[in-house]
C-alpha cells in the first residue's frame, strides 16, 4: 500500500469512528446534526483553516476571493453563478465560495451556503456591495445570528464591503458605511474594491493595490487565521459540554420517571395484594357460619324424587352455600373492578362474552359445597392458589400492561442514553 492509500484508510476508519458514535449522540438529539458534524470538522486536525463568504448573489463574493488567492480559481459573472460550493486549497487555507442567499424554489443552493457558513467555515466573510445601500431585513438577520455565533464559538465574522468603486465618491462610501454600521451593531466594515485590486496587481500599481482595501483585508484575515486552532478548541468544548449537558438533562429525567414508575408498579402490587389478603380475610370469616355443621351435612343429602318441587333442609342449605360463595365472589369482583382488573387477556377471550371475565376464569362455574368453600378460602394453600391466580390476571390488566410497557421504553431510552453520553465523552477524548 502506498502512502497515500494508507492515509486514506486511516482517515476512511476515523470517520467510521466519528459516525459510529456520533450516530449515538443523533439518535437522542437528531436536530443536534449539524453541530456534531461540526465537531467531526474541527476534531481533525488536518482540516484546514476554513475561510467562506457569505452574502447575497451578485454581491462580488466569488471575485473576492479571487483577489484574496491572487488566483481565477472562482467563477465570477453578471448573474446568479455560483450554485455550488466549491473549495481550493492554497497556502495552508481553504477557501469555500458558496451560492449567494436569494432561496432558489428548492433552496439547494441556499443549503450549501447553510453547510459552508455553520459546519465547514472558521472564518465568515460577510460580502455587501456598496452600491445596494443599506442592508435588507433578511442580511441584518443573518448578520447577527453570524454575530451571535461568534460570541459562542470564538468563529470570526468580518463585514466586507465590496465593489466600492462603483460609488462616486468616498463621501458616499462614508454615507454607505455609516448607515450600515449603524445596522450592524458598530461591526468594523472592510471596504474593498476587487476591479482596483486587480487593475493594481496588473498595472504594478501599489497605490491602487493598497486603496483596493484587498491587503488590509489579507493582513486581518492572517490575524483571524492566527486565532483559529484556539477558537476551535474553545468552539468543541463549547459544543461538547452543551450537548453533554443536555443529554445530562434528558437522563436525569428519564431516570426520575422510571423511579417513579417502578414505585408506582411496586406500590400498585402491594395495595392490590394486602386489599385482597382483607377481602379473603373477611370472606373467611363471614363463612364461618355457613360452613359450621354439626350431625349431617344436609347439603350433601341428595332430593328424592318425590321431594322434587319440595322445600327441603338440603335445598335450603345449598341455597345458604351459594349465597354465601356469591357474597364472597361479590367482596373479590369489587376488589379487582377496583384495581382494574376486569376483561381477560386479549388471547384467552373467547365468543361468549359474560364468561369472559376473570372471576369465572379463576373459580370456575361449577357449583360449590362446603368443602370447596373450606378450601378455596379457608385453608392456607387453597387460598395462596387464588391469590396468585387472581395477581396473574391483575398483571395482565391493561393498565398494569401499559405501565409495564412504560417501564421497559424508559429503561431502554435510559440505556441509549448513556450510550449517547459514553459515545460522547469517548469523542471528547479521542
Ligand atoms: N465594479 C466592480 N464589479 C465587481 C466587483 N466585484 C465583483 N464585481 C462584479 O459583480 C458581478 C458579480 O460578481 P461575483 O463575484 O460573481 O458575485 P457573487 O457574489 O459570487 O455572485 P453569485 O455567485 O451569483 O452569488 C460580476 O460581474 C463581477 O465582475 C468590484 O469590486 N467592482
Ligand atoms: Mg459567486
Amino acid at each position: 500500500m502506498t502512502e497515500a492509500e494508507t492515509d486514506a484508510v486511516l482517515e476512511a476508519q476515523e470517520t467510521q469512528f466519528f459516525d459510529d458514535a456520533a450516530r449515538n449522540v443523533l439518535a437522542i438529539l437528531p436536530e443536534r446534526k449539524q453541530d456534531m458534524a461540526r465537531l467531526q470538522r474541527i476534531k481533525n486536525t488536518d482540516t484546514l483553516p476554513t475561510v467562506t463568504v457569505i452574502g447575497k448573489y451578485n454581491h462580488g463574493k466569488s471575485r473576492l476571493l479571487n483577489e484574496l488567492t491572487g488566483t481565477d480559481r472562482f467563477s465570477v459573472a453578471d448573474r446568479r453563478e455560483t450554485v455550488e460550493l466549491s473549495e481550493f486549497d492554497t497556502q495552508g487555507v481553504r477557501w469555500l465560495d458558496a451560492p449567494g442567499l436569494d432561496a432558489d424554489i428548492e433552496q439547494k443552493d441556499d443549503g450549501h451556503a447553510h453547510q459552508a457558513t455553520w459546519v465547514q467555515a472558521d472564518i465568515r466573510l460577510f460580502v455587501h456591495a456598496a452600491k445596494e445601500g443599506e442592508l435588507d431585513a433578511r442580511e441584518r438577520t443573518l448578520l447577527e445570528t453570524l454575530r451571535r455565533d461568534d460570541e459562542r464559538t470564538l468563529r470570526q465574522t468580518l463585514f466586507v464591503l465590496t465593489q466600492v468603486d462603483q460609488l462616486s465618491d468616498t463621501a458616499v462610501l462614508d454615507q454607505v458605511s455609516r448607515a450600515i454600521a449603524a445596522q450592524a451593531s458598530a461591526m468594523p466594515i472592510h471596504a474593498v474594491s476587487a476591479t482596483r485590486h486587480r487593475q493594481g496587481v496588473a498595472g504594478d500599481k501599489k497605490l491602487l493595490v493598497e486603496k483596493s482595501g484587498i491587503p488590509a483585508l489579507q493582513s486581518l484575515l492572517s490575524q483571524a487565521l492566527a486565532k483559529v486552532p484556539q477558537a476551535r478548541a474553545h468552539e468543541a468544548a463549547t459544543l461538547f459540554s452543551s450537548i453533554g449537558e443536555e443529554l445530562d438533562l434528558l437522563l436525569k429525567a428519564r431516570k426520575k420517571e422510571l423511579v417513579e414508575s417502578l414505585a408506582q408498579q411496586h406500590q400498585q402490587r402491594s395495595d392490590f395484594e394486602q386489599g385482597l389478603t382483607t377481602v379473603f380475610d373477611k370472606i373467611a370469616v363471614d363463612l364461618q357460619p355457613v360452613l359450621e355443621v354439626s350431625g349431617t351435612d344436609q347439603s350433601l343429602v341428595p332430593d328424592s324424587f318425590e321431594n322434587m318441587f319440595k322445600l327441603t333442609a338440603g335445598k335450603r342449605e345449598r341455597a345458604h352455600i351459594q349465597i354465601a360463595y356469591s357474597r364472597a365472589c361479590i367482596a373479590i369482583n369489587a376488589h379487582l373492578v377496583k384495581h382494574g382488573v376486569t376483561e381477560l387477556p386479549q388471547a384467552q377471550q373467547t365468543s361468549v362474552r359474560s364468561l369472559d371475565t376473570v372471576m369465572v376464569a379463576v373459580m370456575g362455574v361449577s357449583v360449590k359445597y362446603r368443602d370447596d368453600l373450606r378450601r378455596m378460602f379457608c385453608e392456607p394453600d387453597g387460598r395462596v392458589h387464588l391469590q396468585q391466580q387472581f395477581a396473574r390476571y391483575f398483571e395482565l390488566s391493561e393498565d398494569r400492561m401499559n405501565l409495564s410497557h412504560r417501564i421497559t421504553d424508559t429503561q431502554a431510552h435510559v440505556e441509549q442514553l448513556e450510550r449517547a453520553i459514553a459515545s460522547l465523552q469517548v469523542l471528547e477524548q479521542a
